[in-house]
């Protein structure tokens, strides 16, 4: 049995994190065998295949509404296609229950001597193991098959390989490229020395989304047109070792591409070329829930 399987199987239903229900997306939190879970459900687009016939399939419909030209109704489609994206966190720790918890959010001006005094502390005291997946990627050990790329160059290497988040669909590609060098936690350690990574990380991004755009097209459609990408680092990132978003321009609304958490890379390398330690000097601003562990640093930092 898969581990999915008997995480789905024995899952205990506590309650709600948090229920987006423009995207269509709910957190769970639950106990299996004791230990907290979280379950992570999300409805997946209609499958290309079965779109021209959508409206044949529907087999109930309810409430339904006439007016003039108009019309609608409440319908359930039955469908072949696996329709919902599952993901699960076990087990989960509080800090991941607090990131998906829905809460009160706050805008956070991190000057350099906030940085020092706030954030590189907090950063510096996460347990290691926190990252392990990152590792586990790096060293060849998880999700072997699923990495596209791989320079192994211990300072100028990284790899690239699906996000967790990419439902798999070529309009909503999410891809991540983690850097294989360790002293790069998050945009902060960026300088002028690392424009040629990022410029590396971003031409081959183009290439592996060609690839990947190449094999989901129909063997009669030619692609002619580069993929449109858009690549960000978030700030604050969940994760402190280095790793670039990447994701199709096509996707409306990309997880996490928002103001105040990402950083355009395009924007990132024009500022380190103009100003080779921005990163270092200038204020980052943003915004965090109030449930994250910088949030009370920042507000315990602020009183002193
Ligand atoms: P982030 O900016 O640190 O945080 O990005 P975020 O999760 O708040 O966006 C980390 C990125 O790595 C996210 O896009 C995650 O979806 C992705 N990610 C996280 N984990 C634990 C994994 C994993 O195990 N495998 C893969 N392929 N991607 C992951």
């Amino acid at each position: 049995m898969s581990a999915l399987t008997t995480i789905l199987k024995n899952f205990q239903y506590e309650r709600v994190l948090s229920h987006n229900t423009r995207t269509k997306m709910i957190h769970l939190l639950g106990q299996v065998d004791g230990q907290a879970c979280i379950l992570s459900l999300e409805k997946l687009p209609y499958d290309d295949h079965a779109i021209p016939t959508l409206g044949q399939h529907v087999d109930t419909l309810a409430d339904e509404v006439e007016n003039n030209i108009y019309g609608w109704g409440l319908g359930h489609i039955r469908l072949e296609h696996l329709d919902t994206q599952i993901k699960y966190i076990y087990p989960a720790t509080d800090l991941h229950i607090r990131k998906y918890e829905d809460q009160q959010r706050y805008l956070i001006k991190e000057t350099p001597t906030v940085y020092d005094e706030v954030t590189r502390p907090y950063i510096n005291s996460i347990p290691a193991t926190r990252i392990d997946w990152v590792h586990n990627i790096l060293n060849g050990k998880a999700e072997v098959d699923r990495v596209l790329y791989h320079d192994k160059h211990e300072e100028n290497g990284f790899v690239i390989l699906p996000d967790m988040k990419w439902d798999g669909h070529p309009d909503s590609l999410y891809l991540v490229a983690i850097v294989m060098n360790p002293s790069l936690t998050s945009l902060r350690s960026l300088t002028t020395n690392h424009i040629p990574l990022l410029e590396r990380i971003q031409s081959t991004s183009i290439k592996i989304a060609q690839e990947q755009q190449q094999q989901s097209a129909a063997t009669s459609d030619i692609i002619t047109d580069p993929p449109q990408l858009r690549c960000f680092i978030h700030y604050q990132p969940s994760y402190y070792h280095l790793h670039i978003h990447i994701t199709a321009l096509s996707m409306q609304d990309p997880p996490g591409a928002m103001v105040g958490q990402a950083h355009l890379l395009d924007s990132v390398i024009d500022n380190l070329t103009l100003y080779p330690d921005y990163y270092q000097k200038a204020t980052l601003s943003y915004v965090i829930g109030e449930q994250h562990p910088l949030y009370s640093n920042y507000t315990t930092w602020l009183k002193q």
